[in-house]
């Protein structure tokens, strides 16, 4: 069975929505943040880096967000929330799927967590901050384009993976002055992805019932 390590709200939640939809059984294991948990020896035994999240599957255990997502999806393709392969479509949930975990996943960290970049300078960070909230919108200006000209979801009319991904960096994304629920197409894409009873039972498993977007 496999076992995700998990913080309720944290990238761990996308792994945690897919394998709601797939039905598949898993254990959910808290990894309290808390107490840096992510951090201990033990839990640094699977992910060297201490970050969450982090997957369990039989002999051995899987880190990043968007490896463990694409692990998922070929064990379970029945669930279908990725194009075929070898199709351009594929290609095209690849390059969503990178850029948002290595592109707008990335920028929200480092508005979130500005002092790891500069220290303990409030004046800095705060220069920091706002860089990375200028290029985290920038970002989602361009996912708004995308949407409005192509479907309610990344890949059209069909939900996938990454629809769920953009869900959840929309919850960190909350507090931005221009949050990305504010653009129409996101708008639409957040509240069907949200609305889906696999979302809402993750989400309900982490402690999470409101501000979801
Ligand atoms: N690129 C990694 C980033 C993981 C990451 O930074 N996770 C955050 C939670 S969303 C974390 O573990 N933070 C705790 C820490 O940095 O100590 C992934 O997507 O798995």
């Amino acid at each position: 069975m496999y076992k995700l390590h998990y913080f309720p709200g944290n990238a761990s939640a996308v792994p945690h929505m897919l394998l709601e939809e797939s039905g598949v059984d898993y254990e959910l294991c808290l990894v309290d943040r808390d107490i840096n948990a992510q951090k201990s020896p033990e839990y640094m035994r699977i992910n060297p880096m201490g970050r969450i999240p982090t997957l369990e599957d039989g002999t051995f255990a899987i880190f990043e967000t968007a490896a463990i997502v694409l692990h998922l999806l070929e064990r379970h393709p029945e669930g279908l929330m990725q194009p075929l392969a070898g199709t351009g479509e594929r290609s095209k949930f690849y390059q969503w799927l990178f850029f948002l975990t290595n592109s707008l996943q990335e920028e929200l960290m480092i508005w979130q967590y500005p002092d790891r970049l500069v220290g303990a300078d409030a004046v800095s960070a705060a220069m920091v901050r706002q860089g990375a909230e200028a290029r985290a919108s920038t970002m989602l200006d361009v996912i708004e384009k995308h949407l409005s000209s192509n479907g309610l979801f990344f890949l059209g009319a069909k939900i996938s993976a990454v629809d769920f991904y953009l869900l959840v960096l929309a919850r960190w994304a909350r507090p931005m002055s221009n949050p990305p629920r504010t653009r129409p197409a996101i708008s639409k894409l957040l509240a069907e992805v949200s609305a889906r009873p696999a979302v809402q039972r993750a989400y309900a498993a982490e402690g999470i019932t409101d501000g979801i977007y």
